[in-house]
């Protein structure tokens, strides 16, 4: 019976690991095997005088990265990896890996981003880069126990859509039989209009696509958006529940994930600490412009440099609030006592922008004006637009990107670590 090999230790009497040939070295009278599988490595050593010839026979055929299945006795071994050795009774080629190997999965040789990707399957073998994931799986596992605990429902909307969400650029077309069709930018429309179902809390976590044409270590161009939108609650009620859910995240990674964490080599996980300050982004600006010599506008948000600084003098996570209505959707709800500024929020990591949310505009009246506002046509959100007119009740959500959480989390250089297939300006395989 095949046992994980983590499990096995200096005392266990025998055992029968099955996994990947990690290293092998053959010194003539002596060879030893390193066994790899997701939850360790264990020494295989091979004195070949003392084993039958055929064992013999077979280390020689095992090429790096093949599968094996060994069974043998173990004996504690302070120099290797767990303190223990496997000696084999019986060695298996389960399957031959083709040489030379794209890539070299312990580590020897760095390999680029690029070649990375390229070889994700091969990439992923390393125990660095599967415990990405690994807390990845964690951050989505807490995720979902969070909202099922507070009282949430989880929703799947369709990716595929008439038109667009965030405004009319950064869409991917389709080819939808005879109808113009699109990749959805975000669930924001189908989530609201859950609102109008009487949902009262809602969540969704899928993928948004983003036909952005920059580069960038945090832009990817389909991302996995974590999204929420919750009636009879405004910005400060969301923006609260956010923070609640981001450090339950961290908690729950810190508590589950101490393997991963340490396969990472990160010597400290903090967890962030209560209270992430609210920032307005009037005063965010100045920060920026005392600080950073390059310009602060990126289009509609903040550039990369601004952010850096404005992150730089926080220290820590914290929102930027109050922004200027034309600079956010036009489902933001402007302040009744200064509609030149509205009830939205970014949440920020200080690296980057890891949440975008608001208090929405739930008047139908004045949703189409503000849709007008933008240059879009209210006509083409007649879908949207109409749950407004039958008793919607005043709702706020947020949209946080997975990836950017889970890359900031881990200290990450690029945000295409965080995921397994990236699609990016140049990368549609595999
Ligand atoms: P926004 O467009 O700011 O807001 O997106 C929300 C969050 O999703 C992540 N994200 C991305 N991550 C990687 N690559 C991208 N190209 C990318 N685009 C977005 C970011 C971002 O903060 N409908 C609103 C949300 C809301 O108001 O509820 C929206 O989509 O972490």
């Amino acid at each position: 019976m095949r046992v994980p090999i983590n499990t096995i230790t200096p005392d266990t009497p025998s055992a029968e690991v099955i996994g990947w040939a990690h290293e092998i070295r053959d010194l003539g009278g002596l060879a030893f095997l390193l066994i790899r599988d997701r939850t360790g490595i264990i020494q295989v050593t091979v004195p070949k005088k003392k084993v039958a010839p055929e064992i013999a026979e077979t280390i020689r055929a095992i090429s790096r990265e093949s599968v094996v299945r060994v069974t043998g006795m173990v004996k504690p071994e302070g120099k290797a990896p767990g303190g223990r050795e496997l000696i084999p009774d019986a060695i298996e080629i389960v399957s031959l890996s083709a040489t030379p190997l794209p890539l070299d999965v312990a580590e020897k040789v760095p390999a680029e981003l690029d070649t990375r990707l390229d070889n994700r399957f091969l990439d992923a073998r390393r125990p660095r880069v599967s415990a990405i994931f690994k807390i990845r799986n964690a951050v989505q596992h807490a995720t979902r126990n969070f909202f099922f605990d507070n009282g949430f429902i989880e929703i799947n909307t369709s990716k595929i859509v008439a038109a667009a969400t965030e405004g009319g650029t950064e869409l991917f077309p389709i080819a939808y039989f005879e109808k113009e069709a699109f990749l959805n930018q975000s669930p924001q429309l189908y989530k609201q209009m859950m609102m109008a179902a009487g949902f009262e809390k809602v969540y969704e976590i899928g993928p948004i696509f983003r036909a952005e044409e920059h580069n960038t270590t945090k832009h990817l161009n389909e991302a996995t958006s974590i999204d929420i939108e919750v009636s009879f609650t405004d910005h400060i009620g969301v923006m609260q529940t956010l923070e609640d859910l981001v450090r339950d995240i961290y908690q729950f990674v810190d508590k589950t994930c101490s393997d991963a964490i340490a396969d990472l080599g990160l010597d400290s996980f903090a967890v962030p600490e209560k209270g992430f300050p609210r920032l307005p982004y009037s005063e965010a600006i100045e920060i920026a412009s005392a600080k950073c010599e390059e310009d602060i506008a990126y289009g509609d948000d903040i550039g990369t440099a601004a952010e850096r600084a404005i992150g730089e003098e926080m220290g820590r996570m914290y929102f930027i609030v109050d922004w200027p209505s034309s600079i956010r959707p036009y489902y933001a709800m402007p302040y009744e006592n200064d509609p030149e500024i509205c009830k939205a929020f970014d949440m920020m990591h200080p690296r980057m922008e890891l949440s975008s949310g608001a208090q929405r505009v739930h008047q139908h009246d004045l949703l189409v004006e503000q849709i007008a506002k933008k240059g879009l046509n209210p006509e083409n959100f007649e879908f949207y637009l109409n749950p407004f007119r039958f008793g919607m009740p005043p709702h706020a959500g947020w949209g946080l990107g997975a990836e950017r959480l889970v890359t900031t989390m881990l200290g990450l250089p690029n945000v295409r670590e965080a995921v397994l297939f990236p699609r990016d300006r140049h990368r549609v395989v595999p």
